[in-house]
């Protein structure tokens, strides 16, 4: 079966649960006491999709305002940028917005993007509607999905419409034996989750 290497980034505010969703997709689990990440953060999981596996490598990026400028270093050669809000915070709905942007302008022309809307268990305090959300989504051709990392609600879902939405590779260009590699990664800086 083909492996396929799938460099992926999360972006989005500091604080909307970035790397709480990439923790939970990774290793399931749910860490309250979470530290801002410093840098960016890199880890991998593998998934079958189809007749092939997709071994995401996935860049989880640093929200806070002093990091911005590391950005491109994460989308650029990105095969699918995740971009997430938190739906208690408006204003990193308008961050989101200015995510999106930066990407149509600078990243990737074919990169697949992905809006998530985290913290779906605190719906209670809710300022982001979710028609809002999903019609911007619509508008950009974006993947649209909530997501509460805490309850484990959707994050693998995510991962699954965004493997859904890279198209198969072309018989011919896989390699004769069963390894076929399409990363251009750069190396790891740290492998810290939480
Ligand atoms: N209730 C709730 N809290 C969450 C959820 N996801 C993350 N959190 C909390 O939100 C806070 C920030 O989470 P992080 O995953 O560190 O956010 P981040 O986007 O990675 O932040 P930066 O690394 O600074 O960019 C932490 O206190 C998490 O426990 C969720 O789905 N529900
Ligand atoms: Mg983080």
């Amino acid at each position: 079966m083909a492996i396929r290497e799938l460099k992926i980034c999360l972006l989005g505010d500091t604080g909307v649960g970035k790397s709480s969703i990439v923790c939970r997709f990774v290793q399931d689990q749910f860490d309250h006491n979470i530290s801002p990440t410093i840098g960016a953060s890199f880890l991998t999981k593998t998934v079958p999709c189809g007749n092939e596996l997709h071994k995401f490598l996935i860049w989880d990026t640093a929200g806070q305002e002093r990091f911005h400028s590391l950005a491109p270093m994460y989308y650029r050669g990105s095969a699918a940028a995740v971009v997430v809000y938190d739906i208690t915070k408006l204003d990193s709905f308008q961050t989101l917005k200015k995510w999106v942007k930066e990407l149509k302008e600078y990243g990737p022309e074919d990169i697949v993007v992905a809006i998530a809307g985290n913290k779906t268990d605190l719906g209670d305090i809710r300022e982001v509607p979710m028609k809002e959300a999903k019609e911007f989504a619509e508008s950009i051709a974006a993947i649209f999905i909530e997501t509460s990392a805490k309850s484990a609600i959707n994050v693998e879902e995510l991962f699954k419409k965004i493997s859904r939405q890279i198209p198969p590779l072309d018989p011919q260009d896989v390699e004769s034996n069963d390894s076929f590699k399409l990363s251009r990664q750069p190396l790891p800086l740290n492998r810290r989750c939480c």
